[in-house]
This record gives C-alpha cells, sequence and structure tokens, in this order.
C-alpha cells in the first residue's frame, strides 16, 4: 500500500506522528521520531515562552489492559526557543515536514510566540493548542468560542506561515457547527482531533486514593477511553470544515484498524499518544503493519481511497 498523504502544500511519506507531549520534549526523543522510519512526521512538545517544570509527580498514570492513560503534566518543556532551535536545525536534514506545538496560557504568550515563528526562518507547520486541560485555573481555550475567535482574528492580521489549531474534544453537535464557523472563517492549514479528553478521574481499587497528584487526581484521558470520541470529533468536523483544513486524527489508536477508522472519519494524519507513550516507539512499525493488512484485505492501495468513506445506515 501506499500510505502517502497530500496535505496542503505538504507532502507526507507516511500517515502517523506522536501526538504532542508524548516522546518530544527532549532533543534526544525528537531525534528518535526523526529517524523513524514509520514515521511522517513528529509534533514537538507544546512549548510555552520560558521553560517550565510542570505540575508535581506522579503526573502520569497508565491503566491495566491498555485502556488508556491520564495526565496532568502541566506543560512541562524546555521554552519556546529550545523548540524552535530544533526545527530550524532539523527542517532540511529530513523529508518530513515538521509540526512546532505552542502552548501560551496567555493570549500574549501565543501572539508573542506566533511574531517569533513569522520572523524566524522556519518553514514547517505550526500547531496552536488551545486545548492544555492541566494548568490549574486555565480553561482550556477552544472551549470558549469568543475568545478562541478573538485571538485567530489577531492573529492572521500578522501570521502568514501554515498554522492550525490543536483541539479539545466536543460533545454537542451545536458546538462542532460553533467551533467550525469559527475556523471557517481563518486561512488555516489543519486542525489536530482531539486533546486528551479534560479531567478525568481515576482511582486506585487497593488504596481508594486517586493515580495522580495534581489536581487532586483529575487530568486528561488518552487511549482506547477516547477513540469513540475521537472518531466523533474527526467525522463532525470534517462534515463541516472546508475543504482547504486538513485534519489530524488523534486519539484511541493502539492499533492498524484504530488508523483506518480515522481515515474512514476524514482524517488525513493520525498521531498516536498513549500508545507510544506505553509500547514506545516501536508502536509505529506495528500499528503501519497492521494498517497495511487492513488495506489489502479491503483491497485499497492507497489512503485516499479510504478517507471519509464510512457508510452510514439509511
Ligand atoms: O502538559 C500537559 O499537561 C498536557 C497538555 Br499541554 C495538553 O495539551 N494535553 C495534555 O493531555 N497534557
Amino acid at each position: 500500500a501506499n500510505l502517502s498523504v497530500n496535505f496542503g502544500n505538504f507532502t507526507f511519506n507516511k500517515v502517523l506522528l506522536n501526538a504532542s507531549g508524548v516522546l518530544c520534549q527532549d532533543a534526544n526523543d525528537l531525534d528518535l521520531l526523526l529517524a523513524n522510519t514509520h514515521t511522517g512526521s513528529l509534533v514537538t512538545k507544546s512549548s510555552t515562552p520560558t521553560a517550565r517544570e510542570g505540575n508535581p509527580l506522579p503526573r502520569y498514570f497508565a491503566l491495566s489492559d491498555q485502556m488508556g492513560t491520564i495526565n496532568s503534566s502541566g506543560l512541562p518543556n524546555h521554552g519556546f526557543q529550545y523548540y524552535l532551535d530544533y526545527v530550524l536545525a532539523n527542517q532540511f536534514q529530513t523529508d518530513k515536514p515538521l509540526f512546532f506545538s505552542i502552548a501560551g496560557i496567555a493570549k500574549q504568550d501565543n501572539l508573542d510566540m506566533l511574531h517569533k515563528i513569522q520572523a524566524s526562518d522556519y518553514i514547517g507547520l505550526t500547531e496552536l493548542n488551545l486545548s492544555c486541560p492541566n494548568v490549574p485555573g486555565k480553561p482550556q481555550m477552544a472551549y470558549d468560542f469568543h475568545a478562541t475567535a478573538t485571538l485567530l482574528a489577531e492573529i492572521f492580521t500578522f501570521f502568514t506561515k501554515p498554522l492550525g489549531v490543536k483541539l479539545p474534544p466536543y460533545f454537542d453537535l451545536a458546538h462542532f457547527d460553533e467551533i467550525a464557523n469559527i475556523l471557517n472563517q481563518y486561512p488555516l492549514h489543519f486542525v489536530n482531533t482531539i486533546n486528551s479528553i479534560g479531567n478525568g478521574l481515576v482511582i486506585d481499587p487497593e488504596t481508594d486514593t486517586v493515580v495522580i497528584k495534581p489536581k487532586e487526581g483529575f487530568g486528561g484521558i488518552g487511549g482506547k477511553l477516547v477513540k469513540a470520541t475521537a472518531l466523533a470529533n474527526v467525522r463532525a468536523l470534517r462534515q463541516r470544515l472546508k475543504p482547504e483544513i486538513n485534519i489530524i486524527g488523534t486519539g484511541g489508536v493502539t492499533t492498524g484498524r484504530d488508523v483506518y477508522d480515522h481515515i474512514l472519519c476524514g482524517a488525513d494524519l493520525v498521531a498516536i499518544g498513549s500508545t507510544l507513550s506505553v509500547e514506545g516507539i516501536s508502536a509505529f512499525e506495528r500499528i503501519e503493519n497492521e494498517l497495511e493488512q487492513v488495506m489489502t484485505d479491503k483491497g485499497y492501495e492507497t489512503l485516499d481511497q479510504c478517507r471519509n468513506q464510512l457508510n452510514i445506515i439509511e
């Protein structure tokens, strides 16, 4: 099968990448993603203007039986300049288009970082994370439609490089209508859906205790637990966004069949978070092989033949 993906002006040779936050905080992790022959790209850990330690430990927990993960990492990162230096040093050393993720905590942080990207020699894509659920006291920006619209309006007064947004999951069709209506007004290159389902709670049955320390145990849920929500978000946004806006499907991918399901719903690229954190970098080769098997069994040779081909019951 041919797993290449056309994505606006960019071409990816493979369909898979990491989800931001997983295996992408340090340069040596990013190097692993870049060198892996089964990734089409990488995205850097969401950065803030200056480095952050993140929330107190334990702040990540993997449930048994590959059910999923919970995290309240709190945006630990080496700071904007570290990741800008990384993408600038590597963008011409690879044929993989890169994604640079930023997540300002205040609106002005985002504007400042985007001004610096605009002024830099960076030629890749920028992913604006509007959905971090884990900074105490800071709501997820993309649940505030008015604030999101205002931010995008200001960004596109000066930002001309390829930009996308990382969205939180939505759960109401009226909310899909509302966010799509906002996003369709701007020359966005892509959306990435979904971030973790914010503020879940996991309990250790032995001790009757939460499994992570920050926020008294509340944290973002990923993995198998979120697959149905992720597929619904990819599907609902593909039905509403203008065709020029590509979609990165993220959420609940543990097998090649899960990737295929994302593509059926309209995903262009597919990102792997929890499974990558649990299984490590070898997950890409396994899942790619499984995807190729599904495509072969179905008689498909390209992803374009599968994309958006979900059947409904008439
Ligand atoms: O660092 C985090 O706690 C984090 C972020 Br910024 C995010 O966007 N999603 C997530 O699950 N964790």
